[in-house]
């Protein structure tokens, strides 16, 4: 396992020198934000980005996420210049060193929740989903941090519009395509792609999800054979479905060889299809989490793994889901689970 932290740019409160300070912290996760969806990723951006996260002791990981434009989940005749522009960014990031690629394929909207600061029984604040407010919300008036892109009334009315002629199967078709033309770039480039769950792992406001669980990993894995066309496990995706086992999904796509990038957060399940977002300890949500790190040790996992969404705690103030101290106190829960787990493994 190499423990990653997003990092979201000089923008970010929380400085690339505090990061290093949490023990073991090896890798940093981050994007370039200022590109417009859609547009090319120049070589000297990147560079530059990883020679400040390198002068900074650390390296970059991961770059999550190249983000998908619209047009190639809707399988609209300009996708193919828009792949074309995904191809160099991936060449790019490929001549600059960076070994993996996080995206989704979402319509619309990334991961959405219905409060951003719910008060947990102690006080600290996380992001919940409580399914009748998300049944209440108006999409069209949606926008959350942390989002790719957020549009106007009248982009998002003619957006989800054009969504009503794209169902599931239609979707997986657009995702074959776009999977087709770009894995053996990023194959050449020795980027490994890590596709990210639907979060939550169902469809919502009447757009189609298509990576939801167990087969449609294995279907994803089938569109195109190599090592490079991989996953982010994000377990804390997977388990806001009750019909989801998280822990079986990861031990599949570990014995696939597809695991590419690990996100470890917990969720606590509070019925129907509403969730918590609680703190990374096992007994605090739903998954058990060191059955998900045993599983890593037992499959030699390498890879990067970063403690995903922390709750707002100490009074902190910030990006909801990135603040500094619940997500380090997950690092280092998750360095003590790695450690006993390593430990157990060489006395048997
Ligand atoms: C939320 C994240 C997602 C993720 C994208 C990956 O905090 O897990 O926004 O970065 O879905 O493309």
């Amino acid at each position: 396992m190499q423990l990653t932290f997003r990092w979201y740019g000089n923008d970010d409160p929380i400085s690339l020198d505090y990061i290093r300070q949490i023990p073991n912290m090896k890798g940093i996760v981050t994007a370039i934000y200022d590109i417009p969806v859609g547009e090319s990723w120049p070589l000297e951006k990147i560079k530059e980005l990883k020679e400040t996260v390198e002068a900074a002791g650390m390296i970059i990981s991961v770059i999550e996420s190249v983000p998908v434009h619209e047009d190639i989940k809707l399988g609209k005749p300009t996708r193919d210049t828009y792949i074309e522009n995904y191809k160099t960014t991936l060449r790019h990031l490929g001549e600059a060193g960076i070994p993996v690629v996080c995206y989704n394929f979402m319509p619309v909207f990334d991961w959405t929740r219905s409060d951003l600061a719910f008060e947990l029984e102690d006080g600290s604040k996380a992001l919940i989903f409580d399914e009748e407010e998300v049944n209440k919300m108006d999409p069209r008036k949606l926008s959350l941090p942390g989002w790719d892109e957020s549009y106007s009334e009248e982009e998002m009315n003619q957006l989800l519009d054009e969504y009503k002629e794209v169902d599931e199967e239609k979707l997986w078709e657009n995702l074959s395509y776009f999977i087709k033309e770009i894995l053996p770039v990023a194959e050449e480039a020795g980027v490994k792609m890590a596709i990210h769950p639907d979060d939550p792992p169902y469809s919502i406001f009447g757009l189609p999800r298509i990576i939801t669980g167990k087969e449609s990993l294995e279907r994803l894995i089938s569109l195109y054979d190599s090592p490079y066309n991989g996953v982010t496990l994000c377990v804390g995706s997977f388990a806001s479905d009750p019909n989801n086992d998280a822990v079986e999904i990861l031990k599949d796509m570990l014995e696939k060889e597809r695991v590419n990038f690990m996100h470890t957060r917990n969720v606590k399940l509070m019925g129907g299809k509403s969730f918590q977002e609680s703190a990374h300890l096992s007994e605090k949500g739903s998954i058990d989490m060191y059955e998900v790190m045993k599983a890593l040790v037992e499959h030699d996992f390498s890879g990067p793994l970063r403690p995903d969404h922390g709750r707002m705690i100490w009074g902190e103030e910030g990006k909801p889901g990135y603040g500094l101290y619940d997500r380090a106190l997950g690092a280092t829960y998750f360095n003590g689970l790695y450690e006993a787990c390593v430990k157990n493994r060489r006395e048997d």
